[in-house]
């Protein structure tokens, strides 16, 4: 019998990535959406006609709505994804922050207990490095003692404890993969690696001056998010219920980032000056290509994430050196300019079309 698994967050980076590798595997795959007056379902667009993914609205600030989706799904797994996962808006918008990070958490495992799932549906929820915070010990490994530093780390810490809890008071199959920073084409916009490449291609094409960034010193764990969907589903099919760290092990700042997308999109950069005045030069036109902008600081920022994933590597076979690091920038870099030069064909065309039409050559 096919397995039924349901996916909150299904039309985020990791929900999409998560969805294809089930479906490949032969679940029945549900989502759960949200509704938005424009459309947001990109990343799930080329998936929307499989007759094994289902998708339902339901919000994570919502009892009833989650509720009903457990009680009419009845799934083996629940992968929980949903969440505000933007570190920086989370000081922004803290208590929203909290009702869906926190408990949000909550309302899924009581839903599981009151719909009597409890014995049988796994569940896996999306934690997160960002609970080392201002960090105690480096790399950070399962072991590691925990010191949130924004609201949203303060957020998942809740929905960590209350997962083991949970796990503890009802003998429930419920765990928490500690992910470190996973990427991909897919990625969020605003999230730095993201904003770089798709940067460094607009400035490489001509379709943007500068960049401007906040902390350059940051260090981060950057793995590949297909990567890393695969380990969640191995920590669901472990014999024990357990949290796992999944990292790669390997640590880079966000000038070192910078640095390689601006290679790879053809752009060598040198970097002079220090703090707020660092500037990114590009070594062929002397022209200051990335500046840092006082507006990208937090007020507490996590500097430091470097994860040890030795306990998935041992216990579930898990590969985390699968991708490089430089094979994602290049992967994402390779997207992001092909995604540029296609906009840029795009303006070309429509150019020529009004042209055209102003002209009366095409009617
Ligand atoms: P993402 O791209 O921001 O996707 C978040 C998903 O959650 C989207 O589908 C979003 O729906 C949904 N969502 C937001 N608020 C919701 C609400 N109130 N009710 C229901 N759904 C809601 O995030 P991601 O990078 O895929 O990350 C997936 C999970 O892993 C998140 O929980 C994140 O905190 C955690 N995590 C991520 C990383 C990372 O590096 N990517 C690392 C550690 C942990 P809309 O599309 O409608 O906004
Ligand atoms: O920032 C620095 C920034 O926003 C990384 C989420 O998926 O991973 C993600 O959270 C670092 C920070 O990711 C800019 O100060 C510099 O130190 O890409 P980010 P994040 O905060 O690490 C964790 C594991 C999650 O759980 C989250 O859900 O880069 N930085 N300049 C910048 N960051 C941004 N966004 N924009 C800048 O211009």
């Amino acid at each position: 019998m096919a397995k039924t698994a349901l996916i909150t967050g299904v039309t985020g980076q990791d929900g999409s990535y998560l969805s294809e590798f089930l479906l490949e595997k032969g679940y029945q795959v549900h989502g759960t959406i949200r509704r938005s007056s424009v459309d947001f379902r990109e990343r799930i667009a080329h998936l929307e006609d499989n007759p094994a993914f289902h998708l339902h609205y339901a919000d994570l600030s919502d009892s009833l709505s989650i509720m009903q989706v457990i009680a009419k799904v009845r799934p083996d797994e629940i992968y929980n994804l949903a969440a505000q996962s933007h570190v920086q808006v989370s000081f922004d918008c803290p208590e929203y922050t909290a009702q869906v990070d926190a408990t949000g958490v909550l309302r899924i495992l009581e839903a599981v207990r009151q719909c009597g799932l409890a014995d049988k549906c796994r569940i896996y929820q999306a934690s997160t490095s960002e609970l080392y915070g201002k960090v105690e010990q480096v790399p950070q490994n399962e072991e590691t003692p925990f010191h949130p530093y924004s609201p949203y780390a303060v957020a998942k810490l809740y929905g960590f404890w209350i997962v083991r809890e949970y796990r503890e008071a009802y003998n429930m199959f419920c765990c928490s993969g500690i992910l470190f920073n996973h990427e991909s084409e897919r990625r969020g916009e605003t999230f730095v690696t993201r904003k770089i490449t798709l940067a460094a291609a607009r400035i490489a094409q001509g379709k943007q001056d500068k960049l401007y960034l906040g902390n350059l010193s940051s260090m981060r764990d950057w793995g590949y998010a297909r990567d890393y969907v695969e380990c969640m589903w191995l920590i669901l099919q472990n014999e024990k219920p357990e949290d796992f760290v999944i990292a790669t092990g390997e640590q880079h700042s966000v000038r070192d980032f910078a640095t390689l997308a601006f290679r790879y999109a053809g752009i060598e950069l040198r970097w002079e000056g220090e703090g707020a005045d660092e500037k990114g030069i590009d070594v062929k036109t002397g022209k200051v290509l990335v500046e840092v902008s006082p507006d990208f600081y937090r007020p507490t920022d996590v500097v430091n994430l470097w994860g040890d994933p030795s306990k998935a590597r041992r216990e579930l076979g898990w590969n985390p050196q699968k991708t490089s690091f430089e094979q994602l920038v290049r992967l994402m870099v390779d997207s992001d300019m092909e995604k540029v030069a296609i906009e840029r064909a795009d303006e070309h065309i429509k150019r020529n079309l009004v042209e055209y039409l102003e002209k009366g050559i095409v009617k």
